[in-house]
């Protein structure tokens, strides 16, 4: 080996090491996890074992000037996994989990594909990667049965952010089981720094039983067939980016999401709401848009999306198709933390709901039958209902239930809630107008009945219960159920 293949092993060793520990945080010099003890005498490339990582997290970037040989090694498992609080369905994965792992190579590169099926798996499985220049991607190439490992090498012709799946019969059940992931293949001259990055990718699920219906919930294919999903999630799972698992920055810093949808059938119009896109890399390629708010992103496609972030917040990444986000999962969030800046946004507070056509509660939910589970713990309800209130409370109550004078009511040690627990079960099963005293202040608006089963119901208000200085209790699904099956109060009754 000659002195510069080896200085490039060394400080590809070290650069990994600094990596480990950054999560999201770019470092600039980072590039790769470990460095292949021996490039074969036959090849003039260095040696390099990819670094293969888990959503949202990206590998370093690449910070090579020369070509090399990438080494991938990646296993397809079958796993049972969560899909949503209660709900889960035997994913089958690149590398455990959904989406796959996330690859970095650099145009020119040259990679040997491993793939190894675990000895665990039921199907046969193999990748067709969209950075590839050949029949099928790799596709029959790397047809893998249990227990074993196929191999097979391209070269990246292309620089672009690219998608990679299963192809395997039948093809559209493999991806709709969370076979897929992404590829970035950096131009020669790298991508532009940025502050942070990210790993996003949207899937949807075709479930036997309806969004939220609880155990563990097989593929239906019918379902698939007519592209009608159950579940549209960013990375795998209802809430996987949310709350603590929320993706994260700093005023003043820039981010780039590397947004990628593996369908297998519908198209994204991915949007973070509050945020316009400074840069959109327009279906992952060398086209940059620019001051975008919501693009699209095919199925089996991709987009790089760069924006810096001017203000403090939590962020929501949606699909823009807005059911997808509010009632079959597609919402993420990016929690941007700092000092405020309020001449780009004053915090201003909104004063009262303009309803010119009178008042009346609108409802938007279908009732859901109840779903018979095995009774939670007060704690593991307090624990589900956490997740429900980021994802279906906390843009009108806020993060802490302080709520929003004039407009929103606050949770956070509301006498109303405290004092009768019912009446808050009826406004989530119904909805809620008109004038309602909340800690010595009346609001005069509208809270739409969110379209929760009684579990949810039940968790989601045990939490709040226990959360924000209120004064504890517990709500169950079976009181959830009997205020259901009640005519809904009047508005009457349930002003104060
Ligand atoms: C779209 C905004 C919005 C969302 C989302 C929302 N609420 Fe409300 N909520 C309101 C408004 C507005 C009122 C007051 C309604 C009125 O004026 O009659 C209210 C009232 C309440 C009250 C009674 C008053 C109080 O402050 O104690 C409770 C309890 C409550 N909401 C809980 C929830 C929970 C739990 C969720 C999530 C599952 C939720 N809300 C989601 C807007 C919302
Ligand atoms: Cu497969």
């Amino acid at each position: 080996m000659n002195n510069f293949k080896l200085k490039v092993l060394v400080s590809m060793v070290s650069v990994a090491l600094a990596f480990s520990a950054c999560g999201g945080k770019v470092n600039e010099q980072s590039s790769s996890s470990s460095a292949n003890q021996a490039s074969s005498a036959a090849s003039r490339l260095p040696v390099i074992e990819a670094v293969l990582t888990q959503a949202p997290n990206v590998p370093p970037p690449v910070a090579r000037n020369y070509a090399a040989k990438i080494v991938v090694n990646m296993e397809t498992q079958e796993k049972v996994m969560r899909m949503a609080d209660g709900v889960d369905y035997m994913f089958w994965t690149f590398g455990g989990q959904v989406p796959g792992q996330f690859m970095r190579i650099r145009e020119g590169d040259e990679v040997e594909f491993n793939l190894s099926n675990s000895p665990d798996s039921k199907m046969p499985h193999n990748i067709d990667l969209h950075a590839v220049t050949g029949p099928g991607g790799g596709a029959a190439s790397s047809f893998t049965s249990p227990g074993h490992t196929s191999t097979f090498s391209f070269k990246a012709l292309n620089p672009g952010l690219y998608v990679y799946h299963c192809a395997t019969a039948p093809v559209g059940m493999h991806i709709g089981n969370g076979m897929y992931g992404l590829i970035l293949v950096e131009p020669k001259a790298g991508l532009p720094k940025v502050d942070r990055e990210y790993y996003v990718m949207q899937g949807d699920f075709y479930t036997k039983g309806k969004y939220g219906e609880a155990g563990l919930q097989p593929f239906d294919m019918e379902k698939a067939i007519k592209e009608q999903p159950d579940y549209v999630v960013f990375n795998g799972s209802v809430g996987a980016l949310n709350g603590d698992k929320a993706i994260t920055a700093n005023v003043g810093e820039t981010v780039r999401l590397f947004v990628g949808n593996g369908g297998p059938n519908l198209v994204s119009s991915f949007h973070v709401i509050g945020e316009i896109f400074d840069k959109v890399y327009v279906e992952g390629g060398d086209l940059v848009n620019k001051n975008v708010q919501t693009t699209l992103v095919p199925a089996g496609g991709a987009a790089i999306t760069e924006f810096k972030v001017d203000v403090p917040g939590t962020f929501i990444m949606v699909d823009h198709s807005i059911f997808r986000a509010f009632n079959k999962g597609a919402l993420g969030m990016l929690k941007v933390s700092g000092p405020e800046d309020k001449i780009i946004y004053s915090g201003k507070q909104a004063d009262k709901v303009y309803l010119p056509e009178g008042s009346a509660a609108q409802s938007i939910r279908n009732p859901a039958a109840a779903v018979a589970t095995k009774a939670l713990t007060k704690d593991e309800q307090i624990a589900l209902g956490q997740n429900l209130y980021e994802s279906n409370c906390l843009a009108c109550h806020q993060a802490k239930g302080e709520g929003i004078p004039h407009a929103f009511p606050p949770l956070a040690k509301s006498d109303y809630l405290n004092a009768d627990h019912n009446r808050s079960v009826d406004i989530l099963l119904h909805g809620r107008s008109g004038p309602i005293t909340v800690n010595g202040e009346t609001y005069d608006s509208v809270m739409p009945a969110i379209a929760l089963n009684n579990d949810q119901i039940a968790n989601v208000l045990t939490y709040v219960l226990n959360s924000f200085d209120n004064k504890g209790g517990q709500i169950t699904s079976a009181q959830v159920e009997k205020r259901r099956k009640l005519p809904p109060p009047s508005v009457n009754d349930i002003h104060m």
